[in-house]
């Protein structure tokens, strides 16, 4: 069958037979009720999975009669029941995976004391299956470690995806409720394949008809398709509904009239949706309403939400990514000086919602000083799967590397190991309500997120917010070897590839700690010398500062002070040149194109050498791939070829109009053995694209 990458890692190839006799020893017959939704989506996947593996259907009976039995359900069912299982591992979400026996035959049993966990049960059976693991003496127990595991779509109403790469929106509006696409249930099974337990349909930049009734009806028709899949229906609240919607005068949220209007809204969507998760609300950044405009606190604004939410046990998630038009502060600083000062303010079901640098899902960024600095507001992790600063969907750029770089840095808050991860896990400041949000990379494209690789940076987010401590190694392994081959020879280089492309992209973009010099608005591709824009943080220059004399943004105790926003071991160590690790120098320093290394050459020699070393690693990919031809299917082999072609292209691209602007400032001789940029830097400079995808609207 030709592949065309829509069945994601959830593929289930027929076995070859020694792999397909194992297998269907494990599953001679199934034991597993379809009491609920939930129960029935399990063993219908565990029944497609296991057909395609063995050739046949396993047989569904009410209790064993032979060794090999797959039992899987609750305390619920007498025989789960009957085995005294040590339940309380599972937790409410969690599950265990045990080889055991019944009556003296022997059985594995996937067991959970909720249905949703049976299914996430499943979905780990199913990874052992797939990845050829033995099936013998398992003794496994997992649950999440994170509560709210969300991906986020920027999606409008009109389909257009803000920052999406993968083709429209996959929330076909138009049709809904009438017209269930297939690829809904897709995607409520991919998602719950990797435990990700809320939706948020709407983008941030928000459109207050998404709270209308007709569309309430739409993403309620969506929720109906998700329920048994465990995966939450949430919405995005534009701040000022109440005047678009309400036609009132104001959106105080102080004002009596105001929180009338919402509650109101929120008591009909929950007529729609009972168990709609929440709100997520972007407020007083980038032109979005928000209670500032009445002079009232962020948490004044979440609150207001949150109060008749809670009555039906739904959530706020408030967004921390706010800078503002008449704020002179140093962009990094602002979200901390925004809502430090709310610590402890905000109602029990606001999670405040933290991208995981100070500044903008930028290819390397330090880890944001909110991580640590509110003990008494939940934080909830934000990631960015789609790729607007990472090469859009061309580029093979692996995030799960990134993701766990973000959650392994050490805030030092409560001494050495304070690691964000266990900020975000809420067990460094005992925070009730914990999650992640990932900024979905889907679209109506036949692969989901715009190529084949792209779809493991959904994959890893889901795994990582399960378990924050995860290792994206072990994570690409999984994934390759589920959606690509089991073959090892095939499995180590691909997977090889998968943890150096991160590193390769911040080489041939923004290396040494450089952020946010890509192209106005589009964000594609290189443009650092943009300075003419209205908003001073919009224009490249702001962020790399390079002139005669240097290059870098001072962000020391001397410079902006951003530093002093972290713990004080943290802050000595950025704030001392010497101290701070290389691969973030320019963002915390302003340095002369002279200053030394650590190897000993100058800043600006190795600047040009790093922007030629993320050029030669694509390159070296892509000699990696091709390679495998023949042991990956044509198909998905062809397009990840020239994907890789114009990943070349566009790093080199990007070094050569980096290196020709650095170097028109910097008026260094390029190092020994770098090449002169294709073409003079004015080349670069007058390349347009009016209509590269995703921009916002
Ligand atoms: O990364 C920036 C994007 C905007 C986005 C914003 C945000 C949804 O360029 O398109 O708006 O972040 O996160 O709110």
């Amino acid at each position: 069958m030709a592949e065309d990458g829509y069945d994601l890692w959830l593929r289930y190839p027929a076995a070859e037979p020694a792999a397909a006799e194992v297998i269907a020893a494990h599953a001679r017959e199934l034991v597993a009720d379809d009491a609920s939704p939930t129960l029935a989506a399990a063993r219908a996947e565990l029944t497609r999975a296991l057909t395609s593996f063995t050739g046949k259907p396993p047989a569904v009976v009410g209790s064993p009669t032979q060794s090999g039995a797959l039992i899987l359900g609750t305390a619920r069912s007498p025989l789960i029941a009957g085995l005294e299982l040590p339940l309380g591992r599972a937790g409410e979400e969690g599950y265990l995976i045990r080889s055991a026996s019944v009556d003296g035959r022997a059985v594995t049993v996937i067991a959970a004391n909720s249905d949703r966990g049976v299914l996430y049960g499943t979905f780990h059976y199913l990874r052992l299956l797939q990845t050829r693991q033995p099936l013998d003496g398992l003794d496994i127990a997992s649950q999440p470690r994170t509560r709210i595991r969300v991906l986020d779509h920027w999606d409008n109403l009109d389909r257009h995806v803000e920052r999406g790469y993968a083709g429209e929106s996959i929330w076909d509006w138009h049709k809904l409720p009438g017209w269930l696409e297939p690829r809904y249930t897709d995607y409520a099974r991919a998602c719950a394949s990797v435990g990700i337990n809320g939706s948020v349909l709407t983008n941030v930049n928000a459109n207050a008809t998404s709270l209308t009734p007709a569309y309430l009806e739409k993403a309620a028709a969506l929720a109906g398709v998700f329920r048994p899949y465990g995966v939450r229906v949430y919405l995005t609240a534009r701040f000022s509904a109440p005047i678009e919607l309400g036609g009132l005068k104001t959106a105080d949220p102080l004002d009596p009239a105001v929180r009338a209007w919402w509650k109101a809204k929120i008591d009909e969507i929950y007529r729609y949706i009972p168990d709609f998760g929440g709100l997520l609300v972007k407020a007083n950044s980038e032109g979005q309403p928000g209670p500032q405009d009445y002079h009232r606190t962020h948490a004044d604004g979440a609150n207001m939400l949150a109060e008749p939410l809670a009555a039906h046990g739904g959530i706020v998630m408030w967004r921390a990514f706010v800078y503002s038009s008449d704020n002179t502060e140093d962009r990094a600083k602002q979200a901390y000086s925004e809502f430090v000062p709310l610590d402890g303010k905000f109602a029990d079901n606001v999670l405040v919602q933290v991208k995981n640098g100070p500044i903008d899902f930028q290819p390397r960024e330090p880890f944001s000083p909110l991580f640590g600095a509110m003990p008494k507001t939940p934080l909830m992790m934000e990631f960015q799967l789609t790729k607007e600063y990472l090469g859009f969907a061309t580029h093979l750029v692996y995030l799960g590397t990134l993701f766990e770089e973000a959650l392994a840095a050490d805030t030092m808050v409560a001494g050495k190991g304070s690691t964000v991860a266990r900020v975000v896990d809420g067990e460094l400041h005992g925070y009730k309500l914990t999650g992640m949000a990932g900024v979905a990379n889907i679209g109506t494209d036949r692969n989901w997120s715009g190529s084949d690789f792209n779809q493991a940076n959904w994959y890893a987010f889901g795994r990582l917010a399960w378990d924050p401590f995860a290792g994206a190694r072990g994570i690409a392994e999984e994934w390759v070897r589920m959606t690509f081959s089991d073959d090892a020879s095939v499995v180590k280089p691909i997977v090889d590839m998968m943890m150096g492309s991160r590193e390769a992209a911040v080489d041939y973009m923004t290396p040494l700690g450089l952020a946010h010099l890509m192209g106005t608005g589009h964000h594609y591709g290189p443009a650092p010398w943009v300075s003419d824009l209205k908003r001073p943080e919009w224009n490249p220059t702001y962020y790399h500062r390079a002139a005669a004399d240097g290059i870098g943004f001072e962000r020391g105790p001397h410079g902006t002070g951003a530093v002093l926003q972290y713990s004080a071991p943290v802050a000595a160590r950025y704030g001392s040149v010497k101290t701070t690790p290389e691969n973030l120098l320019l963002w915390f320093h302003h340095l002369p194109w002279d200053y030394r290394m650590k190897s000993g050459d100058t800043l600006w020699n190795e600047l040009v050498r790093h922007y030629d070393h993320g050029v030669a690693v694509v390159s070296q990919m892509r000699s990696t791939w091709a390679a495998l031809q023949g042991r990956v299917d044509a198909g998905r082999f062809e397009q990840v070829s020239a994907f890789l072609a114009i990943q070349e292209q566009e790093a080199q691209w990007w070094r050569d109009a980096c290196v020709a602007y650095f170097q028109s400032l910097s008026k260094r001789p390029l190092p020994a053995g770098a090449a002169a940029p294709a073409h003079p830097l004015e080349y670069y400079q007058a390349l347009k694209f009016p209509y590269a995808p995703g921009q916002a609207r």
